[in-house]
């Protein structure tokens, strides 16, 4: 199966709306002035919540090839819940992705396995993509080995998905994330290998051949083609790099 590559890029809490423009427009122009040919790998930016609406309207005036998501969502549709964000507005904003789970969200705002569970059929409802963040802390590598935790907390998150649902599944090493320090291809390649196991036992083999495992944590310009040459890795999430319009545009020109 021929899975096209996702190159996401989560900026966390940075850039405003206004530089998000300027950002947007810079890295098409880089990737244009690069060579890069369109259609070859799938590019997708997730910008702070208020940064969307500018986003959308400027990636559709200009055709820009770029696919938006939000880092989070709600998992309740609409109601009292004062501060929180439907996945129905992003879906109005013409996000095709939403990150859930990643570790931030989980450190910071105590997410639990369940909690990403149920923003996972939020995103569903929605017609959203999840991108399922998982991952191991350094005392979890230490005590459990690196893929016992994230199986769990993936199986934690795949209940209730029907088979066909698209999803996208991104391991990230809790101990590898802005610290400068990455996974090796072989750690990564292990640890994708059986996430794509999970997604077979739990969606069946179809889902498991089609789905998109990424690596996160670290991915810069000089690593991401070590990454890209192992079967089981499909794309990254990249977070400081996605930052820097140069290397967010080598990262996505990444050589094989
Ligand atoms: C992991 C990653 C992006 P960075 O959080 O999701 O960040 O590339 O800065 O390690």
């Amino acid at each position: 199966v021929n899975r096209m590559p996702l190159i996401a890029g989560n900026w966390k809490m940075n850039l405003d709306h206004l530089q998000t423009v300027a950002f947007i427009q810079k890295l098409h122009w880089s990737l244009r002035d690069g060579g890069h040919t369109e259609g070859t790998v799938d590019v997708a930016v997730f910008p702070p919540f208020t940064d969307l609406r500018t986003a959308q309207t400027l990636i559709d005036a200009d055709k820009i090839p770029f696919a938006l998501g939000g880092q989070d969502l709600s998992a309740h549709d609409s109601g009292a819940y004062t501060g929180e964000v439907s996945g129905a507005f992003l879906a109005k904003l013409d996000c095709r992705y939403v990150i859930i789970g990643h570790s931030e969200r989980r450190q910071y705002h105590s997410e639990t396995d369940e909690v990403v569970g149920s923003k996972v059929q939020a995103a569903l409802r929605h017609g959203l993509v999840p991108v399922i963040c998982v991952g191991e802390t350094a005392e979890d590598l230490e005590e459990f080995g690196a893929s016992a935790v994230p199986v769990s907390q993936l199986n934690v998150a795949l209940e209730s998905v029907p088979a066909d649902a698209e999803i996208v599944v991104a391991y990230e090493p809790v101990w590898a994330i802005g610290s400068g320090q990455a996974a090796t291809p072989d750690q990564a390649q292990d640890v994708c290998a059986k996430l794509r196991e999970v997604v077979a036992a739990k969606l069946g083999a179809d889902a498991a051949a089609r789905t998109r495992i990424l690596y996160g944590g670290s991915v810069k310009a000089a690593n991401i083609a070590s990454f890209m040459r192992e079967p089981d890795v499909d794309g990254a999430l990249v977070g400081g790099a996605s930052l820097v319009v140069d290397e967010f545009s080598s990262i996505i020109r990444y050589q094989k």
